[in-house]
């Protein structure tokens, strides 16, 4: 399927994307820059900040993650945060310059009796004139429908990786149980980040299915988190084999070609890159950032690193990002 009125697509195919993969870094990086100014300014960078609302004993099996109840990781658990605690630290982001504040909670699915307290977080994030998003796991059509009259903005909920390659990191939630919270989502018109992590272990051909996963969806995500594995010790995941960092950068370069309109977020893993490699994550295409010294519960580079490194690169930090009013398609 194309959109009748420009390029988007939504038929790409495993092949197309493979030859992506496979072209020459500096042909890969031209293509993607240049669609990347068509789009948005390419010198604007989207700001989120995270904080963890409920943190660790998860009943999930997630190979990858510290908050799994399965793995000791040593994770200090901690209930549902109360809601003055959040708004604080929603302040406090706004102050540091983030302009959206994202909640995570260590959940298969919230309660219904979580989602009022949910609710009453959004409220207090918007009433700061902030963006709000929340990541809480799988939601009911209903669900959905509650989150958007409280004036949710962006829901996270990632694919992770393949569909091939899925049964080796979770067994506790299916494919297709992502793909119908997602398709929840579209149907009340929320705004979706959702992306997946790689360095898990997984090939190439994973990583460019991944991609096709999410370009080939009724809607491009509006927002696309690509995440570097955060390796957790006591985590299955812990001694994967680390990746290149140019095939780090070409994930990010095709994730930019598929999906034009989105942002697409150099998430998760930054502790582990250098300056430089970040910087050529940006000019892959890149436009947006988790700012904070942690993420959920691993560390995030420290603030004032960050705002040396947009200063040196002539970043801007958030502002105008889009060219011409483009929404993602
Ligand atoms: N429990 C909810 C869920 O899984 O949908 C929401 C929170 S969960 C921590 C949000 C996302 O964080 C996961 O889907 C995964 O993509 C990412 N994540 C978790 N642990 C990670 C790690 N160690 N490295 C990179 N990304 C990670
Ligand atoms: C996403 O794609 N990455 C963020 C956010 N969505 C919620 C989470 C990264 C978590 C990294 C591991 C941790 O800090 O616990
Ligand atoms: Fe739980 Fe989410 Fe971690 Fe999976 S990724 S173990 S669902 S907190």
């Amino acid at each position: 399927m194309t959109d009748s009125n420009d390029s988007i697509r939504h038929d790409w195919t495993l092949a197309e994307i493979k030859a992506l993969f496979d072209r020459p870094f500096n042909d890969l990086l031209f293509d993607a820059q240049r669609l990347h100014r068509e789009n948005f300014d390419p010198n604007a960078v989207q700001v989120s900040t995270l904080l963890s609302i409920k943190t660790g004993a998860c009943p999930e099996d997630c190979a990858y993650c510290p908050q799994s109840a399965r793995y000791d990781t040593g994770l200090e658990r901690e209930r549902l945060l109360p809601l003055e605690e959040v708004r604080e630290a929603a302040r406090n982001a706004r102050d540091n310059g983030a302009t959206r504040f994202c909640m995570g909670a260590a959940w298969r699915n919230p309660t219904d009796k979580n989602l009022d307290k949910v609710i009453d977080m959004i409220r207090a994030v918007k009433e700061l004139g902030m963006e709000s998003c929340v990541t809480l796991g799988m939601l009911t059509r209903e669900q959905t429908r509650r989150l958007k009259q409280a004036g949710l903005d962006y829901y996270n909920h990632n694919l992770d990786t393949s569909p091939e390659y899925y049964r080796e990191i979770i067994t506790t939630r299916t494919y297709q149980d992502r793909l119908d919270t997602l398709e929840n989502l579209r149907e009340e018109d929320i705004n979706v980040c959702c992306g997946g992590i790689i360095g898990m272990g997984e090939s190439e051909t994973d990583r460019a299915a991944l991609l096709q996963q999410l370009a080939n969806l009724p809607e491009h995500p509006q927002s696309v988190p690509i995440n570097l594995l955060v390796q957790v010790e006591n985590t299955p995941l812990y001694g994967t084999e680390e990746l290149d960092g140019i095939e780090f950068v070409r994930t990010i370069a095709v994730a930019r070609i598929l999906m034009p309109r989105s942002v697409v977020r150099l998430s998760a893993g930054r502790t582990a890159m250098t300056d430089e490699l970040q910087a050529l994550c940006f000019l892959a295409g890149a436009n947006s950032i988790f700012y904070g010294d942690t993420l959920l519960t691993t560390p995030n580079p420290e603030q004032n690193r960050d705002q040396q490194l947009f200063e040196r690169l002539g970043i801007v930090a958030n502002g105008e990002q889009a060219r011409d009013d483009h929404a993602a398609a």
